[in-house]
């Protein structure tokens, strides 16, 4: 046993897994769902060789019935998913802040299951449309299940969970046609967000990179919503959970994103399993930061407004942990169709705040999985069983697995000693935290939650020359889509309010009055916003390396050594798949061609060309280089490809590697795909 397979026979989520996995079907006899070995499975059973189908014929009956009903109702929300599992270890108890087993000791490993998501599309949509990305968490803790249910952004759209049946409505396709898919590019949710000004802040998030993530691993996640810790002694902390990817955050360019919703519209999901089978872990580290109960009043946002977030640089991220997902999951539907986040799934030392769209979400997660399932009996699925066991009173409903032994089903009874038995918190009972509340009865929403603007702005101030033109691109695409004028005004009207520059860059353009004024006066940035200010790695990087017959064996050879020690993944393509025959007896395997895979869904280019490489080739070559170059990705070239790139005048471009020997060659070609994209280009 290597060290791996001994560390995921430790993990205990694995080993209860373990119990419900069902090896191989090979060489075993095909047999009913009763275990009637059958002796036909093509042909039903018939009155005749021309006749009807029987009544008789139960294996049919069966077999069809059950392909009939293997379908469950997808997510309202965040329909389309991909999960992996993994674990999660802390770095330093957190004793001092709260009482959560699995934040007090660096030693212990705690299994953990993760779904990425987008949040508009449907199930079978892409993977790449401008959208938020979900990134829940399920911890399994000897405490039982924690679930944070995280977002890629940290802030939301509203303030009062009431509103978003409203919201959604408004962002999904509309009712009457159904169109579009997995995008808000349309009058009903511009109508909306007009209508609702407390969505500013979020639009600004929406309308940005953040919402074209290259990888599920190159993500942040935030909680959103404000909890607290709580610690031994009873003292209690407002808490903001982050995520933060080893990798750095990256996004992909727009219309790269379009382009890869036709070429491979499982991008991401891709990405994340090819990587975890290459052995490339997916990294994060759990940032907290906390604010102390006697200062909730001390900021200018409300801490519990979930339109807000707590800058960086005046409430620090703590980073307390690191999760590792490494394993794919072996059955899709029964992990990852089948998983049930629920932010109420909380162990000791972490509760809720009053966050009013928090308090929402502890109603509707539960609400929800009873449609999906049909049943309350979710938690035995296998993926969402806590590996702690679990004692109550509850029984029946639906598809009930569990055996509960005995004649005793209600509390308290003296008939079994009054078992199960509530336990105190000294015995870890979960007690919740003894806030003081009172008030009136009313449907109203505090004065300290009505400033839209200011963090919108301050959002805007904290983005890089690039990242602003890609926002005021975004608008222009996404409200040009709106085909009410109207709708179109007010969006100008409204985002008027954060930025006259901004708004008045993409007004003209959508057929509106450019604003003259107006403005929030925020001046405060926040560099940690900007992803300009992110890790740069090359690490995982996929690289196309595109040779003919007759390519610089020397050269080529030399490059993909280095770019594999760094990490970076080179993948050889060609005209054709196969061996390809360099000078100096050099040869590759090109497992990808011109046809199979387009530029987009590579990182970055080296195009060595070849001596036999005829017109045809030189097509492919430069279209790659040209994509590439428009997607703002580092290219390399050297012998015919050096040509064929300065025939396109595209030579002398930032990002862009040319030369001989391997110092002034490989290695800059390794920090510019370290660099991840080159937007600057735009800008020229
Ligand atoms: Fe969700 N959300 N949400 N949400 N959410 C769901 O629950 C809801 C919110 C998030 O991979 C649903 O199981 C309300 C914020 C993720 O399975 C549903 C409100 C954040 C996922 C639901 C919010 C999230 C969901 C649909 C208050 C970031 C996917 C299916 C306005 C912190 C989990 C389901 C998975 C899923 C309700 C807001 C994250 C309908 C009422 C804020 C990652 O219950």
């Amino acid at each position: 046993m290597n060290e791996e397979e001994e560390n995921f026979s430790e993990n205990s989520k694995n080993e209860q897994l373990e119990a419900f996995r069902s090896y191989d079907n090979r060489d075993k006899p095909l047999t009913t769902n009763q275990g009637l070995k059958m002796s036909e499975d093509e042909f039903s059973l018939k009155a005749g060789e021309r006749g009807p189908t029987i009544m008789d014929d139960f294996h049919f009956r069966e077999k069809m019935t059950h392909f009939d009903n293997e379908r469950i109702p997808e997510r309202v929300v965040h329909a389309r998913g991909f999960a992996a599992h993994g674990e999660f270890e802390v770095y330093e108890s957190m004793k001092p802040f709260t009482k959560a087993k699995f934040l007090q000791d660096p030693s212990v490993k705690t299994p953990v299951f993760v779904r990425f998501s987008t949040v508009v599309g449907n199930r079978g949509s892409k993977d790449t449309p401008r959208d938020v990305r979900g990134f829940a968490t399920k911890f399994y803790t000897e405490e039982g299940n924690y679930d944070l249910v995280a977002n890629n952004m940290p802030v939301f759209f509203i303030q009062d969970a009431i509103k978003f049946p409203d919201i959604v409505h408004a962002i999904k396709p509309e009712p009457d046609n159904e169109i579009p898919q997995a995008t808000a590019a349309h009058d009903t949710f511009w109508d909306w967000v007009t209508q609702n000004q407390e969505t500013t802040h979020m639009i600004m998030w929406l309308m940005s990179d953040r919402a074209l993530p290259r990888s599920f691993r190159m993500m942040e996640g935030f909680g959103v919503n404000t909890f607290r810790f709580v610690n031994e002694e009873g003292k209690a902390y407002f808490v903001k959970f982050h995520w933060k990817p080893v990798l750095g955050v990256h996004s992909l360019a727009w219309e790269e994103a379009e382009i890869i919703g036709g070429a491979d519209p499982d991008f991401n999901r891709r990405d994340l399993w090819d990587n975890i089978n290459m052995g490339n872990p997916a990294e994060f580290e759990l940032g907290v930061q906390i604010i102390d109960e006697k200062d909730e009043f001390k900021f200018d946002f409300d801490v519990l407004d979930g339109t807000k977030l707590w800058p960086e640089e005046e409430v620090p991220v703590k980073i307390v942990g690191k999760m590792t997902l490494n394993r794919n999951v072996d059955y899709f539907f029964g992990e990852t169709e089948q998983v049930a986040f629920h932010p109420a799934n909380i162990v000791p030392g972490i509760d809720f705040s009053n966050d009013p769209m928090l308090q929402g979400r502890l109603f509707s997660y539960l609400d929800t999985q009873i449609l999906r399932f049909g049943s309350p009996n979710h938690h035995e699925l296998p993926i969402n069983r806590p590996v702690c066991p679990f004692f109550n009173n509850q029984r029946d409903g639906f598809m009930r697995q569990t055996i509960n032994k005995g004649n005793v089903a209600h509390h308290r009874n003296a008939m079994a000693n009054n078992s199960p038995s509530p336990v105190s918190e000294s015995e870890g009972g979960y007690a919740h935290y003894q806030e003081k509340v009172e008030g009136h009865k009313i449907r109203a929403r505090s004065d300290s939650f009505k400033d839209h603007f200011s963090q919108a702005k301050l959002f805007w101030n904290s983005m890089s020359e690039p990242e602003k033109q890609h926002i005021i691109d975004a608008f222009r695409f996404e409200v040009g889509k709106v085909k009410s004028k109207d709708v179109k005004q007010r969006v100008v009207d409204m985002f008027a309010n954060v930025d006259v520059d901004m708004t008045a860059a993409f007004a003209e353009t959508i057929g509106c009055t450019p604003p003259s004024s107006g403005g929030s006066t925020e001046t405060k940035q926040s560099p940690a916003l900007s992803q300009a200010n992110t890790t740069k790695s090359a690490q995982t990087r996929k690289v196309a390396i595109i040779v003919a017959d007759g390519y610089d064996g020397q050269k080529v050879e030399s490059m993909m050594d280095s770019l594999a020690a760094a990490g970076v993944d080179p993948r050889v393509l060609s005209d054709r798949l196969g061996t390809i025959m360099g000078v100096n007896d050099s040869k590759v395997e090109a497992k990808h061609t011109f046809q199979t895979d387009a530029s987009v869904v590579f990182d970055a280019v080296y195009v060595d060309g070849g001596k036999n490489a005829d017109a045809m080739f030189e097509r492919g070559a430069t279209k790659f280089m040209r994509q590439a170059f428009e997607h703002f990705k580092p290219i390399a070239a050297s012998n015919e490809g050096l040509q064929w790139l300065k025939k396109q005048n595209l030579a002398d471009g930032l990002g862009v590697v040319q030369g001989d020997n391997h110092t002034d060659f490989v290695q800059p070609f390794i920090e510019a795909i370290a660099a991840h994209r080159f937007w600057e280009r735009q800008l020229v």
